[in-house]
């Protein structure tokens, strides 16, 4: 008996095979549930790391972006109408966290096109990934108090990293909305663009960092991440010990040798 096709949360765009596509090395997941703004239920998040993981072992994919489909909405939180009968057991049952952090492991780049709400979880996905093309209308926010709980994805410890104490515990205590211009300037968000300009912004800086030597990537988004987590003693250890390990690449070689010839530089990933 074949099992039922589960329903269609997200969309997934590989990368073009070759520099004919539009966008080379790119993929692009689009959160695909417009009809209740992008709401984050366990299937979507089923189905949202299942594309990551599988973009992540894929050597055709240098850098994902995550956007949300319709006008209105990355993701405006969690699905209040699943989570709303949820008990301690049924969450741990589903394992929820541990989405999550699949999440956090992915090593490859992500840019997160935020336009309209990102709120809870949604806010939450837009600081898990590394880079964050905001719309002037974006708004980002932790509304959770306003239902009884507290973020549960991340958001006390990532606002708090990215704006510092003050402005973090004043946004999940009141459930204050954050407009995109003040988390641009509170370094939440990348780049602010036009709202129609926001899917291709994200696209374009991530063929940049797509463009870049894949290892150097990965060891640089790695090593910026440990900056939150570790002492700055730990932090210069990783970044060293990274640093050495990328002599041993063919990338290396042929990154400052192109230098060297003035010529452009062959990445191979290795
Ligand atoms: N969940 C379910 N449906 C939602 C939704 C949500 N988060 N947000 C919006 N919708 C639905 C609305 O119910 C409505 O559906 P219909 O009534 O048409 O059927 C439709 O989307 C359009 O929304 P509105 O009619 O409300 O549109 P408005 O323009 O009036 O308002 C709004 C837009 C974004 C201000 C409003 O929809 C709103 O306040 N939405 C809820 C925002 C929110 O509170 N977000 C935080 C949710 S809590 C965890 C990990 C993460 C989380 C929890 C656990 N673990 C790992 C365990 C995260 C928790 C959260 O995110």
């Amino acid at each position: 008996m074949t099992e039922p096709e589960a329903p269609h949360r997200i969309c997934v765009e590989l990368p073009a095979p070759g520099p004919d596509g539009p966008v080379e090395a790119v993929a692009l997941i689009t959160l695909d549930r417009p009809e209740v703004l992008n709401a984050l239920d366990s299937e979507t998040m089923r189905q949202l790391v299942e594309a990551l993981e599988r973009l992540d072992a894929d050597d055709a994919c240098r850098c994902i972006v995550i956007t949300g489909a319709g006008e209105r909405a990355f993701a405006a939180g969690a699905d209040i109408r699943e989570m709303a009968e949820a008990t301690p057991v049924s969450l741990t049952r589903v394992n929820t966290f541990a989405r999550w952090e699949h999440i956090r492991r992915v090593r490859k780049p992500i840019v997160a096109a935020v336009r309209g709400y990102a709120l809870g979880g949604g806010c939450e996905l837009a600081m898990a990934c590394d880079l964050v093309v905001a719309a002037d209308d974006a708004v980002f926010g932790q509304p959770e108090i306003k239902l009884g709980v507290i973020p549960g994805a991340g958001g006390t410890q990532r606002l708090t990293r990215a704006l510092g104490k003050a402005k973090a515990m004043e946004l999940i205590l009141t459930g204050r909305n954050l407009p995109a211009k003040e988390a641009e300037a509170r370094g939440l968000v990348t780049k602010l663009v036009a709202r129609e300009a926001t899917l291709p912004a994200a696209l374009e800086l991530a063929a940049q960092v797509a463009a870049m030597p894949a290892l150097a990537v990965m060891a640089a988004k790695e090593a910026v991440n440990r900056a939150f987590e570790l002492s700055l003693e730990a932090g210069l250890e990783f970044e060293r010990r990274n640093f050495l390990l990328l002599f041993g690449s063919e990338d290396q070689k042929e990154g400052m040798r192109a230098f060297v010839e003035k010529r452009a530089p062959g990445w191979k990933g290795r």
